[in-house]
């Protein structure tokens, strides 16, 4: 018996923790992880682990994980061969396009995408050969109101600032629990304890959410905010800075400040105050704390981004920052300087070049609003999307409205995904093409070190040898793309390994072969705890990709918004509005089919103040029934002094009682999907994501 010890990034969350896993070989049988520990030599994460880690473990011998291609016959999944596989897709999708046209075929790209780089490097390639209008992902369920505000401010949908959170004195939080989501667009492993330093240094930590989250509860401040009331906060702070100060003169150049200035000062604390259910005083006191802390930051994340106005929340986020002189500034917000720079090489994008059929959605980036995946399925007429392709992606549980997207998909000519799971969304597949699981393959964060709070790099090998007859994510891209371009007689341009484009993008970047780090395959392969590269500097004056190279302090696109907001009007007295939650033993859809994260204590409840039970003559732990205008489900629900009243919680990525489902640990205790009850037409306008947060409903006893 031999015990080797392996060094490699989880990949499971942004966070990116340094891992150490000790393999087990015996004679006669296959290599078996025999222990996951946090790495304490990685100098990023300094040992720190979540239970989801422990799980990689779980995934890797989940007998529920399909191992092989299979196509659907009826109700039965059969086996097929992975070139049999490619080549009917080739002839299913060519034939498709050939009597419906090209935007007939839609694609949507989930979420672990971004967390596994040959996804990364080579989903385009194949995905880009159907030159579809009909892509679609989980941003715009996401952080799209990020990308769209930075690309309109800064010139580059990715040039995002990130919180300096290990320099700061003074950090508002919007909309995020780091503490269970471990951080997002914000990759900060060990997110507790630096937050704790914070507090430790004299600072300060002030939460705004409608939950007392395990964020908040920790917070020097915490203040109860409407869901969606989020933007009328935040003009009323960045009013309330302009008209009391301290302002700070900032080193950028900005174009457009006097504008803004003049536009949100109707915006007034005092005006906003009923919108967003804080008293005035409490909003100007905020504005006065905020802007006169030496070295502060404003950030804003789920919360913020997936409600009617994520854009404006965004904007006024960067304004915030950029008044008060904390902007490109060290303890405030800055932006990374990774080895593999996505912003230096590519070009800011595009926003609104075309729209969706049905809705006109904007584009942006190339992609439309998945909000509009459904309606683009389900009506008649030309450019009709009659067939889909979903990579990494559980729509159906993560969308809004999953029930008209099951109803689409069920009358779908063709539908194949590419995914580790037969699940709420790929069973409506006529084939799935699974691939290896993560530790069978390298990885590189080609996202994640992009946001992260220092800047760091790694490049960790396979631990686990690949299967025979296994394929990675690339791999089948590369197959798929090669059977399509035969197919339909186009040429495809040769390509090289995931691993190969990395080595090339570290050598010729900013910590390549030019510099004294001389970073390379090579060279990380010598580090594989991973390298720092020292904490984020400021930079921003010589990224900004905006045409005059200064930052843009009121985009048009955004000025108009402002006559949507004027527009908003006062709450109603009895509203009962839906937000969502996360929990750090769970990870969106796919990970509550390994029995180490799911034991214990349900988690799938709604949650709700006392007072809104008893106002319903309701009781904790009553099954309720939960109704939006799209539809109903029914769970538990549980008394909780964490809600504001008039908010209810429930998380999402539930709903594992549908039939056929093949994941026998998930359907034991199934819960059921928030996104049975958010609005597809429930969005920010604007960017077109999703206001997955804020959903009126009504509960009473089921
Ligand atoms: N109501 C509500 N809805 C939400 C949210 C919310 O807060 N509230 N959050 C939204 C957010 S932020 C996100 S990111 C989305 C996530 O939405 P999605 O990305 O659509 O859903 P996931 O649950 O991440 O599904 C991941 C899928 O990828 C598969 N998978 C995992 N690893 C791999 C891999 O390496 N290769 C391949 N090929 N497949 C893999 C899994 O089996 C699973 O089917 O959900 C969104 N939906
Ligand atoms: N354990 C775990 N970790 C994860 C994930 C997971 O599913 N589980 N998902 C990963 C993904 S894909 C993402 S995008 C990130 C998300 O990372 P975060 O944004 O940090 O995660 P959430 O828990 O969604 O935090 C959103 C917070 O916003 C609050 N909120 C809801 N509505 C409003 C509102 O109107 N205004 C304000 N101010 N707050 C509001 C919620 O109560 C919640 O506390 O997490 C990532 N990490
Ligand atoms: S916080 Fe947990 S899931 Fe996220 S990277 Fe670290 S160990 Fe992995
Ligand atoms: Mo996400």
């Amino acid at each position: 018996m031999t015990k080797t010890l392996h060094h490699r990034a989880c990949h499971l969350c942004e966070a990116i923790c340094g891992l150490t896993l000790e393999i087990t070989e015996e004679a006669g049988s296959a290599p078996r992880i025999s222990s996951i520990k946090g790495d304490p030599q990685d100098p990023f994460s300094r040992g720190h682990i979540c239970p989801k880690a422990v799980a990689l473990q779980d995934i890797q011998n989940d007998p529920d994980r399909l191992r092989h291609p299979v196509r659907r016959v009826g109700n039965e999944w059969q086996p097929i061969e992975w070139d049999e596989a490619f080549a009917l897709v080739a002839e299913r999708l060519a034939s498709i396009q050939q009597r419906h046209g090209s935007n007939a075929v839609a694609t949507y790209q989930g979420n672990p995408s971004v967390h596994n780089y040959g996804l990364m490097t080579h989903s385009n390639y194949f995905l880009g050969q159907l030159k579809t209008r009909n892509r679609f992902s989980a941003t715009s369920v996401d952080q799209l109101p990020q990308h769209l505000t930075s690309y309109l401010m800064y010139g580059h949908g990715l040039l995002l600032p990130i919180p300096d959170i290990d320099h700061t004195d003074f950090m508002l939080i919007l909309g995020g629990n780091p503490l269970a989501s471990n951080g997002s667009i914000m990759t900060v492993p060990d997110v507790e304890k630096r937050l704790k330093a914070i507090q430790a240094r004299g600072g300060k930590v002030v939460v705004v959410d409608p939950r007392r989250s395990e964020t908040a509860a920790m917070a020097d401040q915490h203040l109860f905010v409407r869901p969606g009331g989020d933007v009328a906060l935040l003009f009323g702070l960045l009013n309330s800075i302009f008209e009391e100060g301290p302002t700070r003169d900032s080193h950028l150049q900005v174009d457009g400040l006097a504008e803004v200035r003049q536009a949100i000062s109707r915006f007034t604390a005092e005006a906003m105050s009923p919108l967003c259910a804080i008293p005035a005083p409490q909003i100007r006191q905020l504005a006065r704390d905020f802007a006169s802390a030496d070295r502060a930051v404003c950030y804003g994340r789920m919360g913020v981004s997936t409600q009617a106005f994520g854009t404006l929340c965004h904007w006024l986020l960067q304004l915030l920052n950029l008044v008060t002189g904390n902007l490109d500034r060290v303890g405030g917000a800055l932006c990374t300087s990774p080895a593999l720079d996505l912003v230096a090489a590519t070009s800011g994008g595009h926003f609104n070049a075309w729209q969706s059929r049905v809705s006109g959605l904007p584009e942006y980036g190339g992609e439309l609003p998945v909000s509009a995946l459904a309606e683009e399925m389900l009506t008649e007429g030309e450019g009709q999307v009659r067939a889909l392709i979903t990579v990494a992606g559980n729509p159906v549980l993560s969308t809004p409205n999953g029930r008209q997207l099951e109803q689409a998909l069920d009358g779908l000519e063709f539908m194949v995904s590419i995914d580790l799971y037969i699940n709420e969304t790929t069973r409506y597949a006529d084939l799935i093409l699974p691939s290896t699981s993560a530790l069978e393959n390298d990885h590189y964060d080609t996202t994640f070190n992009l946001f992260a709070v220092r800047n760091v790099s790694r490049f960790n090998r396979a631990i686990l040898p690949k299967p025979e007859g296994a394929l990675h994510d690339w791999e089948i891209f590369v197959g798929l793309a090669k059977a399509f371009c035969a197919r339909t007689e186009r040429s495809l341009k040769p390509t090289v390994a995931p691993a190969q484009m990395i080595d090339m993008g570290l050598r010729t970047g900013s910590y390549g072969d030019a510099s004294p780090f001389k970073l390379s395959l090579a060279t990380l392969a010598e580090h594989p705890h991973g390298i720092d590269l020292g904490p984020l500097q400021p930079n921003l004056a010589g990224r900004l990709k905006t045409e005059n190279r200064r930052v843009q302090a009121a985009p048009a696109v955004i000025m108009a918004d402002l006559e949507r907001f004027a527009a908003l009007k006062a709450p109603q007295e009895d509203e009962l509005l839906l937000i969502g939650r996360r929990h750090v033993r769970s990870n969106n859809s796919w990970m509550h089919n390994y029995h180490r994260l799911v034991k214990g204590k349900p988690r799938h409840q709604l949650l709700m103040h006392p007072q809104d039970l008893a106002r319903r003559g309701l009781h904790d732990g009553q099954r309720v029934r939960i109704s939006s205008r799209v539809g109903a489900v029914e769970v538990e629900v549980l008394a909780s002094a964490e809600m504001m009243p008039g908010v209810v919680s429930l998380p999402h990525g539930w709903g594992h009682g549908r039939p056929g489902v093949q994941m026998s640990i998930a359907t034991e205790q199934p819960g059921c999907s928030a996104n049975d009850l958010t609005d597809e037409r429930q969005l920010d306008a604007l960017s077109g994501n999703a206001a997955l947060n804020g959903v009126p409903v009504t509960v009473q006893a089921a």
